[in-house]
């Protein structure tokens, strides 16, 4: 399929996204969160993928929420429409998503980068929240994921005043996992995605859902719900050959059931 803000492929079983509006800094628009939707559904149902990189430009991965498209918006407009609400379908996205930041992750591009499950981000990427600056607030999620990333005093610092902080600081906060040299980041990022789609689907998706369900419950239901997933795999192929190829001092083939 053709897309108009996206250049879509594939690199074995790893699905690449590249925002592409060149001219907007990728800002997110209606025609991005569409053409996304449509992509991030064609690699779901596509049994041969096993993870997806989300990535832009080498300027921008996405310079926020398409500020010329929203500033005509009145609060009926928005609040019928139920504004931003349709972005939570990318955030649920269940097979692994990894963010491949290079140069500005603002706005609703920061927020974004985080509804992915983890960011890699280039040395010269750039993360924040400038909504203030513009007069309203993080709207896809920045006042929170943000907070839950980098805890309370960082967030606040940023949501607040709308500052922007480099690769270094995001990593020593914990807002990305590595950082990489600019030329190497869409690489680095299909090579991690690779490596998760190697390895057995049923175990992935479960790991990825037992992470996810640390941020949202208790430490002793998110045990439990850990021990459930857990005990669940013995009932794999998978994991029997998992573990015997460990035994046996080969590779795992992994049949994904
Ligand atoms: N929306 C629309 N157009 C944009 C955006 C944007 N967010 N960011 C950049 N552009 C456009 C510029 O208007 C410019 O277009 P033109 O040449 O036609 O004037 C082009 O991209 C290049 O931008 P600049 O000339 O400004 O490039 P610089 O290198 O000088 O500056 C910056 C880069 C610092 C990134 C600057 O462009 C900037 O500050 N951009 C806006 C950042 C911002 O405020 N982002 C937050 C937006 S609000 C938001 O994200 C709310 C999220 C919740 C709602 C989500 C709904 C989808």
């Amino acid at each position: 399929m053709a897309y108009e803000t996206l250049i879509v492929e594939t690199h074995e079983a790893v699905g690449l996204i590249r925002l592409n509006r060149p001219q907007a800094l990728n800002a997110l628009n209606s025609t991005v969160l569409a053409e996304l939707k449509q992509a991030y559904g064609s690699f779901h149902v596509d049994e041969t993928i096993g993870a997806i990189v989300l990535t832009g430009s080498e300027k921008a991965f996405a310079a926020g929420a398409d500020i010329k498209e929203m500033q005509p918006l009145d609060f009926a407009d928005v609040y019928k429409s139920d504004f931003i609400s349709g972005w939570d379908e990318i955030a649920k996205a269940r097979k692994p998503v990894i963010a491949a930041v290079s140069g500005f992750a603002l706005g609703g591009g920061c927020e974004l980068a985080m509804m992915c499950d983890f960011i890699i981000a280039a040395d010269t990427a750039k993360f924040g929240q400038p909504e203030i600056t513009l007069g309203i607030i993080p709207g896809m999620g920045g006042s929170q994921r943000l907070t839950r990333a980098v805890g309370k005093a960082k967030a606040m610092d940023l949501v607040l005043t709308g500052r922007m902080m480099d690769a270094a600081e995001a990593e020593r906060c914990g807002l990305v996992s590595r950082i990489v040299p600019a030329d190497k980041l869409v690489e680095e990022a299909l090579a991690a995605a690779a490596k998760i789609a190697s390895l057995s689907r049923p175990s992935v998706l479960m790991a990825k859902e037992a992470v996810n369900r640390a941020l949202e419950t208790t430490l002793e239901e998110g045990l439990r719900f850990e021990r459930r997933l857990f005990h669940s795999l013995f009932a794999t192929e998978d994991q029997k050959e998992g573990m015997a190829a460990f035994i046996e001092k080969r590779k795992p083939v992994f049949k994904n059931r």
